[in-house]
């Protein structure tokens, strides 16, 4: 049984390659920093996105033609093991991700519910022995259904936090079977519409205190997967709690959570707090907290998520800079929290958006490395900063200057002699990496 009849093995034919179906950069086997694209690249497919929704949007019914559908309940969850598997088989796809309620059904009680899930969980198990592809994070949903209507850990009914915590505590053990390299953290419903109705610190030590029980029970299960948290600013709450990657660390940081999280970054999350992506990746690495990534693209003539396949290489190369200056994502990688567009709804879509995006961050790679090779970005920074290197500069840095002899030094200054920023020669400068890196066999 096959459920992509049409799509064989992707392939590498190289930039010249008019297939569709073939990788036009990212080559999985090719050296780049002494490491293969594949091992360093660590790209996952979002169950969710690809094998479970179905593109509707809240204006209109679901367009997506996916051959599993015509099941429904386990037998459907099982069809989508077996398409899943397919997939991450014919794309090379080592790593995927999911939510509880994207794999297996929701019963009436959540005895019923975990029983789903353990079905569909040993059977992935079998699949992953067999085809070494492996679960870069799981995740527990706690965001969709009416019962978060008022949030989930930060819920004002403590039953509703007791469920959460349940479904956590479960995620965790399925974690812990299956291997996960991750666990994530995204706080759909952790935050607040208004504050009429809110007691904002009370949710917050609450938060606090679930991170604890998760770590600890993490502990007891002997999981050693990375924990993350996934920051994003408003979208379902007004005020979501980790608003960016700066006011996630800062919660982690005053509940004494800093030595067991890092982050998930996700691009359009990034966009939608008014940052660019490469901002949260630059500020979680440059703080030890960059830990994996959603990698994907928003829209910026749209005010939401709109999870988009990346296809942008500006905003590829910045984020790879970031990434290869973090030494690697460590136990992370570039999960794909992308759908296709409502109007691409044949299953070979799914095949070509992947594409789209491993190529996009195959090139965002290999101009980030040839960049970085070259010390294009040190060298910038190198003479910017270059007044830091030697006298009141480095009394400065080294923490051997005070108010009073800044302002000696301050008095008799006269007129500063300031240097150019260069920013357009510095942007036709990645355009140029772009082209060149682009156009090598
Ligand atoms: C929502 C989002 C989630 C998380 C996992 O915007 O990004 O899919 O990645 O819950
Ligand atoms: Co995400």
């Amino acid at each position: 049984m096959t459920w992509f009849e049409s799509v064989n093995k992707i392939k590498y034919e190289g930039a010249q390659s008019k297939n569709p179906l073939a990788f036009k950069f990212y080559n999985p086997n090719e050296l780049v920093n002494g490491q293969t694209m594949e091992e360093y690249l660590r790209f996952g497919v979002a169950y969710w996105h690809t094998f479970t929704q179905d593109l509707s949007d809240p204006f209109g019914a679901g367009t997506a033609i996916r051959p599993w559908d015509k099941f429904t309940g386990m037998d459907q969850a099982k069809a989508r093991v077996e398409a899943s598997f397919e997939f991450f088989d014919k794309l090379g796809v080592k790593y995927f991700c999911f939510h509880d309620v994207d794999i297996a059904p929701e019963g009436d009680t959540l005895r019923e519910s975990n029983k789903n899930v353990d079905t569909i969980v040993a059977m992935m198990k079998d699949y992953m022995k067999d085809s070494g592809v492996k679960l870069l994070w799981n995740t527990a949903n706690n965001f969709t259904h009416p019962r978060f209507v008022h949030g989930a850990a930060s819920a004002s009914d403590a039953n509703v936090y007791a469920y959460a915590a349940a479904k956590v505590k479960k995620g965790l053990e399925v974690a812990k079977e299956l291997g996960a390299e991750n666990y994530v953290f995204w706080g759909g419903r952790e935050g607040y519409e208004t504050l009429l109705n809110t007691d904002l610190k009370l949710e917050q030590d609450n938060l606090g205190r679930f991170f604890h029980m998760a770590v600890d029970y993490a502990k007891e299960l002997d999981f050693d997967g990375q924990f993350l948290i996934e920051p994003k600013p408003k979208e379902p709450t007004t005020h979501q709690y980790d608003y960016d990657s700066q006011s996630a660390h800062a919660f982690l940081l005053n509940y004494g959570l800093e030595k067991h999280f890092k982050l998930n970054i996700e691009a359009n999350h990034a966009t939608l707090a008014g940052h660019t992506f490469e901002h949260e990746l630059r500020y979680a690495r440059t703080n030890g907290i960059l830990g994996s990534v959603d990698a994907n693209q928003g829209d910026p003539l749209l005010g939401w998520d709109t999870d988009e396949f990346p296809t942008d290489l500006y905003s590829t190369t910045l984020a790879m800079y970031e990434v290869i200056k973090n030494g690697g994502l460590g136990k992370g990688g570039l999960n794909f929290d992308a759908k296709v567009r409502r109007g691409s709804f044949e299953p070979e879509d799914l095949f070509y958006a992947h594409v789209a995006g491993m190529d996009s961050f195959a090139v965002g790679y290999k101009v980030a490395s040839k960049m970085i090779e070259d010390n294009v970005f040190e060298d910038i920074l190198a003479d910017r900063y270059s007044t830091y290197n030697e006298g009141i500069g480095l009394d400065i840095v080294s923490g051997n200057t005070d108010f009073k002899k800044l302002e000696a030094h301050a008095l008799d200054l006269g007129e500063i002699k300031q240097k150019s920023g260069r920013l357009e020669l510095i942007k036709a400068t990645i355009n140029q990496y772009l082209l060149q890196v682009t156009a090598e066999k």
